[in-house]
């Protein structure tokens, strides 16, 4: 069984969002046209409660700073993706009538979450990993936002439990804090395994 994860396709993350992603909207009717491509299709969602230790607004400091805590770094952002606020929401013109279930991250207020799979400190678990397996799927396929964040993390965290991952490049898009975080990434992913394609290599590969 292949599956499409949807990764973060939120308000907040594009055009007239606290932390829109330049170009997000752009892959937005890609997904859509993707989604029948698949057996099973998800969707993760930051959701973030107020005060979450990732805004820079609850520590009174500026939006990307570092700040660290139990050893862990977090990158402050905006707020975003507040739990129940229109920014939370799916993007409009997502086709949700596919999406079987939806993943939640980052609700707790001391530690973020950039994986659709893991806290970053590792502790506790969404629930897509036994989902996943629950339906027997093997293949992977990530898209949405952001690529040098969730995207990214999601995806080297699929790759380490044993799927086949494969990343659609002209599916996702970055926040791009410094001009090169978009090939880096890419290429961290592919160091962890993760193959990135195009979506016209679906088609070529016969997945679609
Ligand atoms: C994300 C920054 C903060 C993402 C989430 O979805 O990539 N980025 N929270
Ligand atoms: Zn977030």
């Amino acid at each position: 069984m292949k599956a499409l994860i949807i990764v973060d396709l939120q308000k907040d993350f594009v055009q007239g969002g606290s932390l829109a992603v330049p170009d997000g909207v752009s892959i937005i009717r890609v997904i859509n046209q993707l989604q029948t491509c698949f057996d099973i299709v998800v969707a993760t969602k930051d959701w973030h409660p107020k005060n979450h230790i990732s805004f820079a607004s609850t520590h009174g400091k500026k939006t990307g700073e570092v700040i660290e805590t139990d050893g862990i770094k977090h990158i402050l952002w905006p707020d975003h993706c507040v739990q129940n606020t229109k920014g939370a929401e799916f993007v409009d013109h997502l086709n949700p009538e596919r999406i079987e279930r939806v993943f939640y991250k980052g609700a707790d207020p001391k530690i973020d979450s950039y994986s659709g799979f893991f806290d970053d400190g590792r502790k506790s678990a969404t629930g897509l990993d036994d989902y996943l397996k629950n339906q027997n799927v093997r293949e992977v396929y990530i898209v949405g936002l952001a690529t040098d964040y969730c995207v990214k993390y999601t995806a080297i965290d699929a790759a380490g439990l044993g799927y086949q991952t494969c990343v659609i490049q002209d599916a996702v898009k970055g926040v791009k804090l410094r001009p090169d975080d978009v090939e880096n990434a890419f290429e961290s992913m592919k160091k962890s395994g993760v193959v990135v394609m195009h979506r016209s290599d679906l088609k070529t590969l016969g997945k679609c």
